[in-house]
């Protein structure tokens, strides 16, 4: 009678292996780590990425990344550039002064990639600040826009307001089109717009825009420096439905220092969505704080110096918040520039990105073809253990067959069982991506890739 448990326990255990390996997607997880994107791309001194963003001009989805102060294939003198996983490439001419922002939008005529920034032309047309690229060429947006009293254009984000999608844009801006605009307007594809007469203060700028839906419908928050929306008292943060503006609570605020707000997003981290937001404030709580549509509350153990960009991502655990920045610390945890939110604790990407007086501006999701990953831009030098050009990749690793988030002699046998037996592969490392043995970018995996590996590998990343 003793022994029928155990009977039944060891009758159990082929089902357990069944139901845990069968269930197994073919294309499986990574232990992410630090790429760099190629070699095609140099920072020069006081070089920076701005921005990034996913845009496909019919050739297949790109990184586009926005700044200044960089040089791509050699040439210097570039403010916007081009990564399709393998390749730097420049846009069309680009425009003749840097890029700040670049967002996609469809305005009825199909997606097209934007740029805002302090530029006069794009493409060799005039252009003022604003410049919509469709794969082919660049065209003006209007008249395009007129500083305010800060000259940084900051977010776009699209939004709608019940009239159709909009392209909202943030920053110091006094002039949109001709009208007569405060920290923020609007793109329709046709014209510009103001909205809701904006936001005013001493400087007049909104620095982060989010899309939240606090349970009385989908709205448009922003984040910046200001003390009035639209003639509502709203210390640096407001809400526009469409109608009117309304401010957070108390908002956020500073004592000494600017106060700035200038990273929004929407993330539920399990206790419902809220809106997360970081910057340069110290009120209710120091660089980030969430609203949930009614309070403000602190994100666990606090950031030690400002967040300048907020991002949700699944790298296949679940959703998780990525917040960049200039901190090095949360609470007593090293990060460096980046780290990562579970909604119960902040835990670092690695060794994170350096050096520890640079900065992270801007973040997007991109597929190089080897899985999402996370793509970070600034003026940081490091990415782990790579040199890098204020860009760099927290990913699947490709050429990294035993999938423990290095390339290194580890993976040379599971590469070459790969490429002989993918079968035996797959059950060998039954959580592991077999498509990061395509080395060469042909989205195949096969003797083709094994010159590209062996390059890779004396590199510890692929060129
Ligand atoms: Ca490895
Ligand atoms: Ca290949």
């Amino acid at each position: 009678m003793r022994s029928r448990p155990l009977r039944n326990f060891e009758a159990a255990v082929p089902l357990l292996v069944f139901a845990l390996v069968w269930p197994t997607p073919a294309q499986g997880q990574c232990e992410p780590g630090w790429s760099p994107l190629g070699s095609g791309l140099e920072l020069q001194q006081g070089g920076l990425i701005s921005d990034m963003a996913v845009f496909d001009d019919g050739s297949g989805p790109a990184l586009y990344i926005a700044g200044g102060g960089f040089s791509v294939n050699g040439v210097p003198g570039h403010y916007i550039a081009k990564w399709d996983g393998f390749e730097w490439s420049t846009v069309g001419g680009g425009t003749d002064g840097w890029t700040l922002v670049v967002t996609t939008y469809d305005d009825g005529s199909g997606e097209a990639l934007y740029a805002f920034g302090s530029f006069t032309s794009a493409g060799g047309l005039p252009a003022r600040r604003a410049a919509r690229w469709d794969g082919f060429g660049w065209n003006p947006l209007g008249e395009g826009l007129i500083r305010g009293k800060v000259p940084y254009l900051y977010v776009a984000t699209v939004f709608d307001d019940g009239t159709g999608r909009g392209l909202y844009v943030g920053g110091g801006i006094s002039e949109a089109g001709g009208v007569s605009v405060s920290g923020i307007a609007k793109w329709d594809g046709v014209r510009w717009s103001d909205v809701g007469g904006g936001v005013t203060g001493s400087l007049s700028a909104v620095g982060g825009l989010a899309v939240f839906d606090d349970g009385s419908g989908p709205a448009l928050y922003a984040g910046g420096h200001f003390t009035w929306a639209g003639g509502v008292p709203a210390r640096n943060i407001a809400k526009w439905d469409g109608n009117r503006w309304w401010p957070l609570g108390d908002g956020v605020s500073a004592g000494s220092v600017i106060p700035y707000l200038q990273a929004l997003t929407m993330f539920d981290d399990g206790s419902g969505p809220a809106l997360f937001a970081g910057g340069s404030f110290s009120q209710p709580v120091h660089f980030m704080a969430c609203w949930d549509g009614r309070s403000w509350s602190a994100v666990g153990e606090p950031l030690n110096q400002r967040v300048q960009v907020l991002h949700s991502f699944d790298d296949g655990r679940g959703p998780m918040l990525y917040a960049g920045g200039r901190f090095v610390r949360a609470g007593t945890l090293r990060v460096n520039l980046v780290a990562r939110w579970d909604g119960a604790a902040w835990s670092n990407l690695g060794a994170g990105l350096g050096d520890a007086r640079a900065g992270v501006f801007g973040v997007t999701t991109y597929d190089d073809g080897t899985g999402p990953g996370l793509f970070f831009g600034g003026n940081f030098q490091t990415a782990g253990n790579f040199a890098v050009p204020g860009v760099a990749k927290w990913g699947c690793v490709r050429g990294d067959l035993n999938c423990d988030g290095v390339l290194n002699g580890g993976d040379i046998d599971p590469f070459f069982l790969a490429l002989s037996d993918p079968a035996a592969y797959q059950t060998a490392f039954p959580s592991c991506n077999i498509q990061l043995g395509d080395m060469n970018g042909d989205r195949r995996v096969n003797a083709a890739d094994i010159d590209p590996f062996f390059i890779c590998l004396g590199r510890g990343a692929c060129p």
